[in-house]
């Protein structure tokens, strides 16, 4: 045999690993070339993936992270060993926390060395330090292994609560070959990687009881919710009981924000006073203040507010984390609902419509805060601040209501929650359970990539400085994202002093005046510099129709922006002065 022909008979673990990717449907893979994973990313692209190459491994984990999201198919993230491992692992554990399913391939350094501690290249246990981070972690030692590895990190992602994975692969694995026909029929097309979970006929039973003697019922939809992609069966449930609902910040869209049973801007009334809440894909952790306290009508911050509660997750192990749930319903959200609507259906017109004082309650009160809101977006101050700049893009998303949603920050992160509507499912993307900063241009890497749709990012200018650098990815594949810095000179604001009267200036404080348009000039794209709403808008509404990347430095009050947002609680108070 001549070395040719042989080598056309054998796979090594590129190969293997490629192949295995293919075969379960994955197309695109996020990540940063370097030892050992270099070829694997060229090869990947020879074979016809998409390789999007990064600047810094923590975007692309939560390019992955975001993509895992959006396509319920575990997003790829390719990283080098050691310190590039590590940078991936922020993005992992964000995934984990938020239900994300995301996979992170390392390389990692030779095992005989690593665990005899002898000092090899970027050496380090990997496996033992994902572990913890994230829902399950593997590692394959022999190229016919490969296959079993992709298959068992695919259905740790995807199948019940979603989530993040490792997937551990020592450099040498990937130049082991064997025997190309063998190799074939050791990798694995996963069936049905997620399966559907019916809920128990008496579980949906109880969650019916409960609801039917409901007098102020409560649904609040979480992202759970969106990952489902059962969208019709929700928005048939909502609009069949006529129950008023509160969309959590990523699952705002999936009904239309618009929508006359939205109780979004009544959210500090309905949550103490509803008597059944119904939470579907959301855990009742601190964004819902723990389903207690004086959130929920409670007489202090432990106290439970009287509501009963019906969930329907996934995981079996999520009622009863706070407060003691009445009604669990375990199953995926499309099962649930639909034996929910099975059950409402059977009672015909018989089914109790919520009462007319509830309903009337709640529109009264979004009506005093929407017009108080109006009121507010109608102004025009000089300079800008979050509202009369947030009152422009309010405007774009209406008009584009396909285009994806990047937001961070604090002060630009709450306020365009509850200033910008959202019409579509899945189009909001932000910082989720853990209020991370950073997730910004990984998310809108992925965003554009998987959508092909417009991506606007508002960004804070804090939040943005986290992963400012991929507006070079941004450009490198030429992808229709306007990113819009809110620029206030700092974190929060731009006013604080130097108590000490020292040369520095306060931990809180940026250059005044800075130019992050420039930033995407330096890499071909658009950069912007826009100081009055009428040049945002103009602004925003040409990088949209022109798809090219933008970047618009949105000069904002730097008096504007209160510490840490809409959580200022949250700052731990010291009885110190
Ligand atoms: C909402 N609201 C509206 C509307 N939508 N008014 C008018 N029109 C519309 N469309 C009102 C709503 O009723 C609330 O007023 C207020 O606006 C805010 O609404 P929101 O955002 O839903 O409610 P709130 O109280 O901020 O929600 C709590 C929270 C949220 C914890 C879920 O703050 C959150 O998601 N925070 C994440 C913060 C984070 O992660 N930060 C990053 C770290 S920053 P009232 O009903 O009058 O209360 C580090 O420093
Ligand atoms: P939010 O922050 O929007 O309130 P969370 O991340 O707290 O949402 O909650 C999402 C919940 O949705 C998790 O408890 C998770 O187990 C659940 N979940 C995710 N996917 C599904 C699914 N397909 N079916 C049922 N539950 C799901």
């Amino acid at each position: 045999m001549t070395t040719e022909t042989q080598a056309q008979t054998l796979s090594d673990g590129v190969d293997l690993l490629i192949d295995a990717l293919k075969l379960n449907g994955i197309t695109n893979l996020y990540g940063l070339p370097g030892i050992p994973i270099t070829d694997l990313t060229r090869r990947a692209q020879a074979a016809g993936m998409r390789m999007i190459s990064f600047r810094h491994e923590q975007n692309a984990g939560n390019a992955a992270a975001i993509a895992g999201f959006m396509t319920q198919k575990p997003g790829i993230c390719l990283t080098v060993s050691a310190p590039g491992f590590l940078n991936g692992l922020t993005a992992l554990a964000n995934a984990t926390t938020n239900c994300f399913p995301m996979i992170l391939v390392s390389g990692s350094s030779e095992r005989e060395v690593v665990d005899l501690q002898q000092g090899d290249y970027e050496e380090m246990d990997q496996l033992a330090i994902a572990r913890p981070l994230c829902k399950a972690a593997f590692r394959v030692l022999h190229a016919e292994d490969i296959g079993v590895g992709v298959a068992r990190a695919i259905r740790a992602a995807v199948s019940g609560r979603p989530g993040g994975v490792y997937l551990d692969l020592p450099a040498k694995v990937f130049a082991q070959s064997m025997d190309a026909e063998a190799g074939r029929k050791s990798l694995i097309k996963v069936v049905d990687p997620a399966p559907r979970q019916i809920p128990a006929p008496d579980a949906v039973q109880r969650a019916l009881k409960l609801l039917a003697g409901a007098k102020r019922p409560l649904i609040v939809l979480g992202k759970g919710a969106a990952y489902a992609q059962a969208d019709t069966e929700i928005r048939t449930l909502i609009e069949k009981t006529q129950i008023p609902y509160l969309p959590m910040s990523m699952a705002k869209g999936l009904l239309p924000d618009t929508h006359e049973q939205s109780a979004a801007a009544a959210r500090s009334f309905v949550l103490p006073e509803a008597d059944v809440v119904m939470l579907i894909g959301a855990r009742l952790n601190w964004l819902l203040s723990h389903g207690k306290g004086k959130t929920w009508g409670g007489k202090d911050a432990k106290a439970w507010g009287g509501q009963k509660f019906i969930q329907i997750d996934i995981s079996p192990q999520e009622a009863d984390s706070n407060v003691p749930i009445d009604a669990p319903v375990i199953g995926d959200i499309g099962s649930c609902v639909s034996a929910l609507l099975d059950g409402i259906g059977a009672a015909g017109s018989g089914w109790p419509q919520p009462s007319a004082d509830w309903l009337g309650a709640i529109s009264e009160r979004k009506s005093k805060n929407v017009a108080k809101m109006a009121e507010t977006l109608a102004k025009n101050p000089t300079p800008m601040n979050f509202h009369s700049a947030l009152n422009v893009m309010r405007d774009i998303i209406k008009a584009n209501p396909e285009a994806m949603l990047v937001n961070e920050g604090a002060n630009a992160l709450d306020f365009t929650r509850s200033i910008v509507d959202m019409y579509k499912p899945r189009k909001r993307i932000d910082v989720g359970t853990w209020g991370v900063m950073g997730i910004g241009m990984g998310f809108a890497v992925a965003a554009a990539v998987e959508s092909g749709q417009p991506v606007i990012a508002i960004e804070g200018d804090s939040a943005f400085g986290f992963s400012g650098m991929e507006v070079e990815t941004i450009c490198r594949y030429k992808l229709p994202v306007c990113v819009v810095v809110f620029n206030n000179n700092g974190v929060y604001k731009g006013t604080d002093v130097n108590p000490s009267g020292g040369p520095d200036v306060a931990p809180t404080v940026f250059v005044k005046g800075a130019r992050y348009d420039k930033l995407m000039e330096a890499f071909g794209g658009v950069g912007v510099h826009a100081t009055t709403p009428a040049e945002l808008r103009k602004a925003v509404e040409e990088a949209v129709r022109s798809r090219q990347p933008t970047l618009i430095n949105a000069v904002i009050d730097e008096t504007a922006g209160t510490e840490s947002g809409r959580i200022t609680s949250l700052n731990p108070k010291s009885a110190k002065k």
